[in-house]
């Protein structure tokens, strides 16, 4: 029994909704209410899950009439909606995020001091959804944080998964994944819907016939279903009563599936079959661009899109819409190419459900999808099978064909007699077998096409799609990225918050071009003196949760720098590795005495793919490498190496605030944009950068004197590969370079082992396909630089403060200003 139940004069039930409250004394009640009527126990008896769950369910409280109230107002203006469609949302702890929204975060505090509770003890207790890998997801996330900050009408679709990114720990120094089993002790933040769920076909086969009045139908006549189950998840803006929704769907059997659990003789087959369509939420895939190809990885792409698709048009939209209309009342963007199988679903939905003919339903899809590519990586767009596309998809597989038809006629028509083109531009490749490039298909169908950062779009514009930029130029744009204040600036980094308030108002949180009012105090040493106390507070405190939750002992004085991201070859880890193999070299084999290097703490953060093996073998090296460098009493108090394991959001927030120098250094041309070099600069880090992604902005803006620049360019990059690049000439020229590789494949860092070093050291004089020998001596001129630099605290802070003061421009708001100008209309 779903809809609605009964109606009821009763006053209370059609007035606004009430909310607890905002005192001391209304949110001890509201706690304590939660603890006993949703906890069913006493405070005395608690356990600290028990705890936090209360305390999250009355934050939740406090934002219930608002969500309520924001969704009574879409539905009565009928605003044109951004359906964010993202197979990612990396959204992080959710507790201290919905505290700030609601500006509650002191009034939580000493009502669990009046209940004897540390409140930071409940916030340690809650598991971050990891409902992603990296960036991608990351950035999903913090534009939904930015819309509703914005009020801007939107809601994200995604996956529910019941296993987000696995939990990495290491096992003599290699990467050992655990299963993020992150719903196993209850979670206070969704609220599922089954009344709103929806059924999802595949398999199959497809009919066509001829009506009476000469039109052609197609029937798909599918081979199994799942139902999609909808959770709701609050997106608060910040302190403007707006909450929008995500809305991530989970994989349910369908009641077939029962029948044939009591109609088989087989039952422990038929339950097997039920648990196969659940499986399609279960796990999120852990490649970050380097997608498998793995037909469940399909079927979750065609589960959420069909549920979100189906969730707008026919449970969002009024029953009579005209769907001629659509695109005034729905922009779907496309987070990369996951989603892309929406366009042709949006196609089936107008044909062959609501009986629109095929121009018709292509003009109305064409208005109704834009395209954001993430990546430059070849390997990294997607591409499926047209075998396992028609298999589980058959009626989506000649829609796409059709769609690929007329395109080629357009191609044609424009270049008469070009064969080689049309090849080139078809959405369908033949070699090494037929199959759907989805980068193609977006294209093809988007009103817009964005990269990520300037220098991406233009290299989107004239190595990735140059055919379609030529053919159709209005259609490409940049939205450069950016992140949001709230969490990476306001949540994370309190001490920095409060002086930038104290000093500019606190205008900033929600409009992050008023940082430029601190460039005076740049040069205000009372000023400098404070923010240098922030930066050592920040310190400390990441020192001292080093040490509780992985027992490293650093020295709270060094210059922190830092590199964490996914680990990745294109980013380039080794060249931070051999980076500090040359300068422990430098001290152990006696040519640099001890006492002039600048000590310097190494942090890395990075997951690898679990299939990805080479990967997995330099995260091995970090760790060797780690190990034995701050053992040596050599180098004691000068160089320590910390490699804290599953860096996530979390780990994020600690580690950024507290970081004097940032390491955004992957090979020119192959960052999209990368989005922690903006939080680290917007916490006052200065960076160490390739001339890549947004690196090309942040320093524009910050200024060449305040960024330290070293290696090739993009242009000088195609060069070399041009001209052939040979990694071990590099060796074979440059004799620091050869005693730190020389001391790394000597099997120092792993006890005499060289086997153990081979592989990674192997490819760097063999391969090095990203090139990092050519930019080492680059990088570790820089990395003096960076020396010189730091010995003079007054004018390092000058420039930590101006990084600050000229990088609200990376704010995720500003992002959605442009994605509203230049590609929503809305
Ligand atoms: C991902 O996290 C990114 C690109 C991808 O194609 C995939 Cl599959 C995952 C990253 C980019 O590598 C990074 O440069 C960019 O900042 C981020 O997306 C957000 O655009």
């Amino acid at each position: 029994r779903i809809g609605p139940a009964f109606r009821t004069s009763h006053p209370l039930a059609s007035g606004p909704v009430v909310q607890p409250a905002p005192t001391v004394d209304g949110f001890v009640e509201t706690f304590l209410g939660e603890l006993n009527y949703g906890q069913g126990t006493l405070l005395s008896q608690s356990t600290v899950n028990d705890q936090y769950l209360a305390l999250a369910r009355t934050v939740r409280r406090y934002l219930m009439a608002d969500w309520l109230e924001t969704g009574t107002r879409r539905r009565q203006t009928q605003q044109k909606t951004v359906g964010y469609l993202s197979a990612e949302y990396l959204l992080g702890r959710q507790l201290g995020n919905n505290l700030l929204a609601t500006n509650l975060q002191d009034i939580a505090q000493v009502a669990m001091e009046r209940c004897g509770i540390d409140i930071a003890t409940l916030r340690a207790q809650e598991v971050e959804p990891g409902l992603g890998n990296g960036g991608l997801g990351r950035l999903a996330a913090c534009f939904v944080d930015s819309l509703a900050t914005m009020d801007v009408p939107c809601i994200g679709y995604g996956i529910r998964y019941e296993y987000g990114i696995f939990r990495q720990t290491f096992e003599a120094d290699r990467q050992v994944e655990v299963p993020d089993s992150w719903l196993s002790l209850g979670n206070p933040w969704e609220f599922p819907h089954p009344e709103r769920q929806v059924l999802v076909s595949f398999g199959g086969s497809t009919e066509t016939t001829t009506d009476a009045d000469g039109r052609e139908r197609c029937t798909w006549t599918p081979d199994w279903q799942v139902i999609g189950m909808p959770y709701h998840y609050m997106v608060p803006g910040h302190r403007n009563g707006v909450v929008n929704t995500l809305r991530l769907w989970s994989a349910r059997a369908t009641q077939a599936f029962d029948l044939q659990i009591f109609n088989s003789g087989d039952y422990a087959q038929a339950v097997r079959a039920q648990t196969t369509a659940e499986n399609i939420s279960k796990v999120l895939y852990p490649e970050d661009s380097t997608p498998q190809g793995k037909e469940l990885r399909l079927q979750q792409q065609y589960f959420f899109v069909a549920c979100s698709l189906h969730d707008f048009i026919d449970n969002t939209l009024p029953a009579d819409f005209d769907l001629r209309r659509l695109h005034q009342r729905i922009i779907f963007q496309l987070n990369d190419t996951h989603p892309v199988i929406a366009i042709p679903e949006l196609m089936r939905i107008l044909v062959d459900r609501k009986g629109f003919a095929w121009d018709e339903a292509w003009e109305i899809t064409q208005k109704c999808f834009a395209y954001t590519c993430h990546t430059l990586l070849p390997e990294a767009l997607e591409v499926w099978s047209a075998e396992l596309l028609g298999r589980l998809l058959p009626r989506h597989l000649e829609i796409i064909y059709r769609i690929n038809e007329e395109f080629l006629e357009e191609v044609r028509e424009a270049h008469p007699g070009d064969e080689m083109l049309v090849r080139r531009m078809s959405i369908i490749a033949e070699h090494p077998e037929r199959a759907v490039r989805m980068a193609y298909l977006a294209t093809v169908a988007a009103s817009k096409v964005n990269g990520v950062a300037e220098l991406h779009s233009q290299l989107l514009r004239d190595k990735v799609l140059p055919d379609f930029s030529r053919l159709w130029p209005e259609k490409f744009t940049n939205v450069t990225n950016g992140v949001t204040p709230r969490r990476f600036v306001r949540l994370a980094n309190r001490r920095l918050s409060d002086l930038l308030t104290e000093t500019i108002g606190d205008g900033w949180v929600t409009d992050l071009d008023r940082l430029r009012e601190l460039e005076p105090y740049a040069d205000d040493a009372g000023f400098r003196e404070q923010f240098r106390a922030v930066k050592q507070a920040n310190k400390e405190r990441l020192t001292t949760l080093l040490r509780v939750r992985d027992g490293l002992e650093l020295p709270p004085e060094a210059m922190l720098d830092v590199m964490v991201k996914r680990l990745h070859e294109y980013k380039r880890q080794t060249l931070k590795l051999l980076h500090i193999v040359s300068l422990y070299d430098d001290v152990v084999s006696g040519r640099v005495p001890a006492e002039q290097v600048t000590p310097r703490t190494f942090v890395f953060g990075a997951k690898a793919a679990p299939g990805y093996h080479l990967a997995k073998e330099i995260i091995f090296l970090i760790n060797a490498v780690a190990d034995v460098v701050n053992a040596d009493p050599a180098v004691a108090g000068r160089l320590s190496v910390a490699f804290p394991a599953n860096y996530n959001v979390t780990l994020a927030e600690k580690l950024i605030p507290a970081a004097d120098l940032s390491e955004q250094i992957s090979l020119a041309g192959k960052e999209a944009s990368g989005t922690g070099n903006m939080k680290f600069a917007l916490n006052g880090a200065l960076t160490i950068g390739t001339d890549d992604g947004a690196n090309v902005e942040i320093r524009r803006l910050v200024g060449d004197e305040h960024f330290f620049l070293f290696g090739m360019t993009e242009p000088e990059v195609e060069e070399l590969t041009a001209r052939g690049y040979t990694p071990s000439a590099v060796y074979e020229s440059d004799p620091q370079l050869r005693s730190t590789i020389d001391l790394l494949a000597s099997g120092h860092f792993t006890g005499g082992d060289r086997q153990a070093v081979a592989p990674v050291v192997d490819n760097l004089l063999h391969q090095d396909s990203f090139m990092v020998l050519a930019d080492f001596r680059a990088y570790l001129d820089a990395q003096a630089r960076v020396d010189a630099a730091y010995a003079d605290p007054d004018a390092w802070s000058r420039s930590a403060i101006l990084n600050v003061a000229r990088s609200g421009y990376f704010s995720s708001d500003r992002s959605m200003r442009d994605y509203l100008e230049r590609i929503w209309h809305a």
